[in-house]
């Protein structure tokens, strides 16, 4: 006979253990994942977590960082309770208050400062975390302030941008139908496990990979056929100089250049300057390989190009490297073909699910006039006229220059200085508010600024809506009671609209009916989601015809792909070009190659962790112990820098110290390091006006440093 005992200690459920098997997802990173997890829970505690097999996204896998779920929701330093500040800004005194008092005083303070400065005072802004925005959005529009912001500032949305500047709508590679595939920074063994997968599937099939990296990598080991270890920064020239190579030689698909794109002789004009030497230059690779990838690439399709949310537009010329790239799918016949890029539609949360939800329309109804007035906005006119939001990387200048207008209170959910180019000023900035709230799972270093700190709860302990490729929605259910006094961000916002009694009956119904109001063209309703453990087929779902939206006429003025993008051309006179052009990465102010000789590369994605959340982790820590920087073996002979040496790396915005790890996996010239630690954070030597003028994006993975051993 089985002994209960040990089925516990195995934590196997069975009769009389009490050990339950719930299901819910994991919201550790990208929305693309959210893979599906049971949870196996006793006595209100989870006990063990897996995948699960029934999943339409995940089945049944998991990686690494979702593994240590258990861990990360049970992290030691879970606020508990609402506080508030008793010690200075950023030193981590506070006292244990009730949501009462803590709603009061955001309520009070914050229409405090919209009676005194207006309402645009009060910006609203969300960190990485993405579930409950839609909601946030409307909840800072309703009060009257047009300054709401997100992480977006620096992650997939540059992308997304050049998309919608060049053919009016984000596209996906068909990769299951292509027989060359393009990868632009692909890595996604690190960054993005699912796709991983398939990439091997497609590997195994007999699909050619070209990838496009500066380092050397699983991806580029594993998968392919050619590997260009591109100097960073220099994917755009790259791009230009293939696209010169694939007219010179002909390849070009010119009926369809003929037909469906616009502005194809500027462009053709333009890449000219981009002969195979100048572009070998500028890339640091050599002249051959760039012409057997471009061939592989250009006689060999049909070919798809899998481009990241942000190696490529982490850097000052970001977006137009971007758009270079993206221009290679109107030059090829490749945008919207079958075995190429095909264009999708955002169902919520940009997941391409293949039904239509009102996400936009549930913040618009309510969106005060004066959108160009957000922070931002005058310096990044261009992200002002495709985003919705305000460019947070003018934020901390905002702050505390005070112009063109004070911006005196912030209302930050997941709010990571950590995040920001130049911490230091981000921390100076928050020091300077009159009021700043803070909503965190855990007490950050951000959080220590805050007047106000409210205890989030994990995707673990809430109910969250969640849209999957493939026509799936969903709607998970708590698995345990939200830990200590948290709530999660949506029941807090609720709360604090009744407070304020703001003026907003579909806000304040709450979430639940936030989502039903984004569904309500569908047959399914929360509670057919809610009945269901698993994501449900909606039945209005369906797929993309390839080849549709070109006949049907792009979301461009033209109607057409543009290589000479009429929507850039409104803002030409301040300085910004409707063709994709190249200028250095590295050209802007205190760039002096003599101080500092070295590309600095920050954030490239570690395996075990997710930006700043699970380095506090045991079970991730023990995979990368300590921050350390990655630089080449050869550049590290020649300074005498051995394995484990201290290091001190220096740019012209601040300077860290961390262990030096010598690889052959890296080129030479480059400092690879990875962001999210406390005690040697990478943007703390990252410029804050090292900045794309197109995106706003800041210069991540393109600076210029030094480094020495410490003495
Ligand atoms: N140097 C450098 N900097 C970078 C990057 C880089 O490559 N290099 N990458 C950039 C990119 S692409 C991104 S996306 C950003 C990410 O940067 P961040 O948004 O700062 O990412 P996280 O460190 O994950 O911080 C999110 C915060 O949200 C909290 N949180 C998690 N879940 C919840 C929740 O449900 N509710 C609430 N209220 N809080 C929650 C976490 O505890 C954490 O404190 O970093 C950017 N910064
Ligand atoms: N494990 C893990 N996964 C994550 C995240 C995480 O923090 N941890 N973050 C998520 C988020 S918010 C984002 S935005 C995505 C980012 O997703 P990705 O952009 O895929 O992430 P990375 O691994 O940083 O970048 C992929 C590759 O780009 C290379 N690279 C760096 N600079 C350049 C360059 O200038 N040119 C070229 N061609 N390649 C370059 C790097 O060497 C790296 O191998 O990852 C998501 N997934
Ligand atoms: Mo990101």
């Amino acid at each position: 006979m089985t002994d209960v005992n040990e089925l516990t200690k195995a934590k196997i459920p069975c009769e009389g253990n009490g050990i339950q098997i719930k299901r819910t997802l994991c919201d550790i990173c990208c929305p693309g994942m959210h893979c599906g997890v049971n949870a196996y829970v006793k006595d209100g505690k989870i006990i063990k977590i897996e995948g699960t097999k029934e999943h339409p996204r995940n089945h049944g896998k998991l990686c690494t960082k979702g593994a240590a779920g258990r861990q990360y929701v049970y992290r030691e330093d879970r606020i508990q309770t609402p506080l508030k500040r008793t010690g200075e800004r950023g030193a981590g005194k506070f006292e244990p208050i009730t949501w009462d008092e803590a709603y009061r005083t955001i309520a009070d303070r914050l229409m405090g400062i919209k009676a005194q400065y207006g309402a645009d005072s009060v910006a609203f802004f969300s960190g990485y975390t993405k579930w409950y925005r839609q909601y946030l959005h409307r909840f800072a529009y309703s009060f009257g302030s047009i300054n709401y912001g997100t992480e977006c500032s620096t992650c997939f949305k540059a992308s997304e941008m050049a998309w919608q500047a060049t053919a009016g709508r984000n596209s996906d590679p068909d990769m299951e139908n292509s027989n060359v595939i393009l990868g632009f920074a692909l890595n996604s063994f690190h960054s993005n496990h699912l796709m991983a997968a398939r990439l091997l599937r497609l590997k195994e099939q007999g699909k050619k990979f070209i990838i496009i990296d500066p380092r050397k990598t699983p991806a580029t080991q594993k998968l392919a056929d050619i590997h260009l270890q591109i100097k960073p920064g220099t994917d755009g020239a790259l791009a230009l100089g293939m696209a010169n190579l694939i007219i010179e030689n002909d390849w070009h698909d010119k009926e369809y250049i003929e037909r469906y794109t616009y502005g194809f002789e500027q462009y053709a004009e333009y890449v000219k300057r981009f002969d195979l030497r100048t572009t070998a230059e500028i890339t640091g690779l050599k002249e051959e390989d760039i012409f057997a990838a471009t061939k592989l690439y250009a006689t060999n399709g049909p070919a798809s190009i899998t481009e990241t949310s942000c190696s490529l537009t982490h850097h000052i010329n970001g977006f137009q490297n971007y758009r270079a790239m993206i221009c290679l799918n109107g030059l090829t016949g490749n945008f919207d073909r079958p075995g190429g890029q095909i264009p999708e539609e955002s169902t919520y949360y940009d997941m391409p699910a293949g039904y239509h939800m009102y996400e936009h329309e549930y913040y618009l109804d309510v969106q005060p006039g004066r959108k160009e007035e957000a922070v931002g906005c005058r310096k990044y006119p261009l992200w002002c006229k495709f985003m919705d939001e305000f460019q947070a990387m003018d934020l901390s200048r905002q702050i505390l220059e005070g112009t063109p207008y004070p911006v005196r209170a912030v209302y930050g959910a997941g709010m990571n200085a950590k995040m920001f180019p130049d911490t230091k000023k981000m921390y100076a900035a928050l020091k300077s508010l009159d009021f700043f709230v803070d909503v965190d799972i855990f007490m950050t270093d951000t959080a220590k600024y805050a007047d106000i700190v409210l205890p989030a709860c994990t995707s673990y302990e809430r109910g969250e809506f969640k849209a999957y490729p493939g026509g799936y929605a969903a709607y998970t259910q708590p698995v345990i009671e939200p830990l200590y006094e948290s709530k999660s961000d949506v029941k807090i916002l609720k709360e604090l609209a009744d407070v304020m009694e703001l003026d907003d009956t579909l806000l304040r119904q709450g979430y639940e009916a936030a989502i039903e109001y984004m569904i309500r063209d569908l047959s399914i309703t929360v509670s057919d989601m809610k009945a269901s453990e698993l994501p449900i087929k909606v039945p209005e779902a369906r797929a993309v015809v390839p080849g549709e939206f070109t006949e049907n006429g792009m979301n461009t003025r033209s109607g057409k792909f543009e290589f000479y993008s009429n929507y850039i051309a409104e803002f030409e006179s301040l300085g910004l070009s409707p063709i994709p052009t190249y200028r250095d990465t590295l050209e802007d102010e205190g760039m002096d190659k003599e101080a500092y000789p070295y590309v600095l590369v920050t954030g490239s994605r570690l395996p075990n962790a997710i930006h700043s959340r699970l380095h506090d982790v045991a079970w991730t820590r023990s995979l990368r112990k300590e921050p350390m920087a990655d630089i080449n073996i050869e550049d590290a002979q020649e300074l005498g820098i051995g394995p484990g040496d201290r290091i001190v790396i220096e740019t012209v915005t601040g300077k860290i110290t961390m262990k030096a790890n010598p690889s052959v996996k890296i080129r030479r010239g480059d400092v690879q390091i990875y962001h999210g630690y406390r005690e040697a954070n990478a943007n703390d030597l990252i410029g804050s006006t090292h900045t794309d003028p197109y995106s706003g994006y800041p210069g991540f993975k393109s600076s210029r440093c030094r480094i020495r051993v410490k003495k």
